[in-house]
């Protein structure tokens, strides 16, 4: 559950930290399974195409990479995937505190849209590029309420690679905010979020953000994504879960708050994109429906 400083602070701020997010005593576990799935993900010679891993090369903005340094690893989205999979990601939604803080914010039903994570490279920094997560000029016009869905960070060490403009999702782009998007400089009122082992970030898609990490420091985090079960996502993500999800028969080793989470995206068979069309269940929320819970 938020305080109402805490939504208070996600509306005005576009950006929440919460301490404490995973329990102390089950840090280290995780710890140790997400190393064993970056091991897997580096190991692998068509990693990109596998597990989606995220190259310096194909989406960072590192002052001209060498060749080898624009194969180095920043992040994978399919944690999913049987051979990268740990009971640990999933224990972590596991989590009454983590689940009712999203309800809070996106309402009571709530599906599991991505499973992916973030990391530092080995020989060079990853320094993404100023971006909105949605599209340069969208921003919210409705008190930075979130839209559908929420994407979140958590970090197994501490880190310093969230920047941000706080309050830029619920405004247009200033003249220099456009000038700096898609490059690393930096630019007015720009924050560094520092996130102690164990807290998560809760970001609004609008505000303008981008993250680094030096290969000298960890960085080992979680960046989740769930949606409103009535916001339509993609199909082909669709697919590819519910079939990890029974190859790893976690239909029967899930707990009672994240099996929902996957059940109810299974749920809805048939959806794309952008289907704003689509029949929505008798009592389910219209898209167009704003709430603040
Ligand atoms: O590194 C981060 O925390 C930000 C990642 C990000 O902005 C993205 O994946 O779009």
């Amino acid at each position: 559950m938020l305080t109402e400083d805490q939504k208070r602070t996600y509306y005005e701020d576009g950006v929440l930290v919460i301490k404490d997010m995973i329990p102390s005593e089950k840090l280290l576990n995780y710890r140790d399974a997400y190393e064993r799935m970056v091991e897997k993900v580096r190991a692998h010679p068509n990693a990109k195409e596998e597990y989606n891993a995220r190259l310096i090369g194909g989406k960072t903005n590192t002052e001209s990479p060498t060749e080898e340094e624009q194969k180095e690893i920043w992040g994978a989205d399919w944690l999913l995937h049987p051979d990268l999979y740990e009971p640990e990601f999933t224990d972590y939604l596991e989590n009454e505190k983590l689940i009712s803080a999203l309800q809070c914010l996106l309402g009571p039903d709530l599906e599991l849209y991505g499973l992916k994570a973030l990391w530092s490279p080995v020989n060079i920094t990853y320094d993404l590029y100023w971006h909105r997560d949605g599209k340069q000029d969208s921003y919210s016009t409705d008190g930075g309420i979130p839209p559908g869905w929420l994407q979140w960070n958590t970090a197994l060490y501490r880190e310093e690679s969230f920047h941000v403009v706080k309050g830029s999702h619920r405004r247009p782009l200033s003249e220099e905010e456009s000038t700096i998007y898609g490059t690393t400089k930096p630019v007015a009122n720009q924050e560094v979020l520092v996130l102690e082992p164990g807290e998560a970030l809760f970001m609004h898609q609008a505000v303008l953000h981008r993250g680094k990490a030096l290969s000298t420091s960890k960085r080992r985090a979680f960046h989740y994504i769930v949606a409103r079960t009535d916001f339509a996502v993609g199909t082909r993500r669709l697919r590819q879960f519910k079939e990890w999800y029974d190859q790893l028969n976690l239909g029967q080793k899930l707990g009672p708050i994240s099996k929902p989470l996957f059940e109810n995206f299974f749920a809805w068979e048939g959806r794309t994109f952008d289907d704003n069309t689509y029949p929505y269940p008798p009592g389910g929320r219209s898209p167009d429906k704003k709430e603040q819970n």
